[in-house]
């Protein structure tokens, strides 16, 4: 297994928050947590360096003492110094620094204030009270407690939706490959394209219903059987997810595709709906008393129920039954619908191909343009460009979109926003770009109010065009960041302003309930890969899954438009206006 920056950067953050528990030398924890930022934000991979013997003190915030720990945690996957650490604390301190609400003082008082040392123990102190009373935690933070104790039971189990989609995809063409096989389809939160996967659903029809279920229990990659019946088979495979098959009989296959897709909260609106027309709806079909009505097809299903069929990424019980009622259920965008990305990178800072192998790799895609991000100075850990080193960028830009046909590169940047909301620019280079993404990478933990005013302030600058992934998170590894996004959002629409749905995968950022709300707000949206590949500029069907599970069709969507028409709404008012 490849080891990821993020795996590096997370053993030191561990490694930091033991010493704090510990009451270390403050300094070195500083520097075990300044090594993780720099080596989280690096846009190179950190093992390639190691095998490539490149000198890792050339990262700033890395010392000869920690490149020999990097070069220990790449060479042997482990960090004898984390181990020693963690053997010297109980486990379950580890989980309760994973909570939003605990650092490692936070931690600490828990420790050795209430004896408290992993979540169950957590859980019952907060259930009893007895958390509020320790000094600087309260009763607000014991609820959070609770809650966050809640999420994290549940969230440690789920993988990436990319995960699970790698994992599957084989399983399905080795399915559909067996003999009398009909139908395969995969339901549950994958069909649902949920930005994470408890487990896989499967549903198929088939002569031989028991050739299937035996062909899952025999399937490779399976580590363990755990149920195993003539219609249905439950396995985990070898990466610990686990895949539920069901065989349907054919006229019932529409009905189980709705049931097995779910959620359970869509098919408990779709069970009332069905009782009062005085019919019954189950994985089987549509029944009236004991008379089969519907079954065999989806959109037979919710025609039997008065419905037109609904999108599976709607099916969340988020208003789509009664829009399905109404008519008024949107047309979602699709891959197909975007005519360009705007934002990704080039060997200039972090990406990993040339200006001209991004824009060959685009219009290969169809595209009409590709924006090129790369990062401003600030962000040196990833190869932020010097003002020069930009200009001279945006002449090669200009030399190489003489040579394309149809096709144009623009001129961007991932600008940073500076911790005061000034923007890493100067303005009369601002002026020459294209397309204008900023960011924050820095300053993570500010408090709400601070982190809210500091992104409004950034979008007073009239050079503002896009805010790039905004809330920061990465799945499953770093929480969104303290941030007021309704607050963003309507800043957003009075200045003119626009918001990116990041379609890396662990980044789906924003997400699809944030996409809701800034398409009710007014705010439209970039579907953008922050492609540091040609092959990345794939992901953007993750970016469309969650701006679809937002309800946002073409409209909403920036890059739907033409070169043409999207330019005038990057332009802001203020500059059109020269005010
Ligand atoms: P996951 O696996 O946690 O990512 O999420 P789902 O939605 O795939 O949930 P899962 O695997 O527990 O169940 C798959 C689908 O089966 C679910 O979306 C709806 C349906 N289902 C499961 N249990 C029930 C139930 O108790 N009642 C109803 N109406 N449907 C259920
Ligand atoms: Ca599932
Ligand atoms: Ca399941
Ligand atoms: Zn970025």
């Amino acid at each position: 297994m490849p080891i990821q920056n993020a795996q590096v950067a997370a053993m030191f953050d561990e490694l930091a928050d033991l010493l704090e528990i510990e009451g270390a030398n403050p300094f070195r924890i500083r520097a075990y947590r300044n090594a993780a930022h720099a080596i989280g934000v690096l846009g190179e991979n950190v093992e390639d360096m190691v095998a490539r013997g490149e000198n890792l003190r050339a990262i700033p915030g890395i010392g000869a003492a920690i490149a020999d720990k990097v070069i220990q945690i790449v060479t042997t996957g482990r960090l004898t110094q984390l181990e020693d650490l963690r053997a010297r604390y109980p486990a379950g301190l580890g989980d309760m620094l994973a909570l939003a609400s605990l650092g490692p003082k936070r931690v600490k008082a828990l420790y050795e204030g209430l004896g408290v040392s992993d979540l169950d123990a957590l859980e019952q102190a907060a259930l009893q009270g007895k958390i509020r009373e320790l000094p600087g935690f309260g009763e607000r933070m014991e609820q959070n407690i609770l809650e966050e104790v809640e999420r994290a039971r549940t969230a440690s189990r789920r993988v990436l939706l990319v995960e699970a989609e790698v994992l599957v995809a084989p399983i399905v063409a080795h399915l559909r490959a067996i003999e009398g096989v009909r139908r395969v389809e995969v339901a549950g939160s994958l069909r649902r394209r949920r930005e994470t996967i408890g487990d896989v659903d499967i549903v198929v029809t088939a002569a031989d219903d028991a050739r299937v279920t035996q062909g899952l229990a025999e399937y490779a990659e399976v580590q363990e059987v755990e149920a195993h019946g003539h219609t249905r088979a439950s396995v985990r495979l070898r990466p610990g997810l686990e895949v539920d098959l069901r065989a349907m009989p054919e006229e019932s296959y529409g009905a189980a595709l709705v049931y097995f897709t779910g959620s359970k909260a869509h098919n408990v609106r779709l069970r009332t709906l069905a009782v009062k027309m005085n019919y019954k709806v189950n994985e089987y079909g549509v029944f009236h008393g004991a008379r089969w009505l519907a079954g065999a097809e989806e959109e037979d299903v919710y025609r039997a129920l008065g419905l037109p069929w609904i999108p599976p990424e709607l099916r969340e019980d988020r208003g789509e039954i009664d829009a399905a009622l109404a008519g008024t259920l949107p047309r979602l965008v699709t891959v197909e619908d975007l005519r360009g990305d705007l934002q990704a990178h080039t060997v200039a800072s972090d990406g990993k191909a040339t200006l001209e192998e991004m824009a060959r790799a685009a219009q290969a895609r169809g595209y009409e343009y590709l924006a090129i991000t790369d990062h401003s100075p600030s962000l040196r850990v990833a190869g932020g460009l010097e003002v020069e080193r930009l200009a001279r960028q945006m002449d090669e830009i200009d030399r190489l979109n003489e040579t394309l046909e149809g096709f144009r590169l623009l001129k961007s940047s991932e600008i940073e926003i500076l911790p005061d909301g000034s923007l890493d620019l100067p303005d009369d280079l601002l002026a020459r770009l294209d397309v204008r993404i900023c960011a924050i990478h820095s300053r993570l933990n500010l408090s709400r109010e601070a982190q809210t005013e500091r992104v409004l302030r950034a979008m007073d600058n009239p050079y503002f065009g896009i805010l790039a992934h905004p809330t920061e998170r990465l799945i499953g590894q770093r929480p969104p960041i303290e941030i007021d996004m309704e607050r963003v959002l309507r800043g957003a629409r009075e200045r003119g302003c626009y918001v990116e749905v990041n379609a890396q995968p662990y980044r789906l950022d924003l997400d699809d309930v944030y996409c809701r709300l800034a398409k009710e707000i007014g705010v439209r949206v970039a579907i953008s890969t922050d492609a540091h590949s040609p092959g990345e500029l794939d992901y953007v069907r993750f970016g469309v899954d969650q701006a679809r599970r937002g309800w946002l069709g073409p409209d909403d969507v920036l890059n739907t438009r033409s070169w043409e028409d999207l330019r005038p709404l990057l332009e802001r008012r203020e500059l059109a206006t020269g005010s």
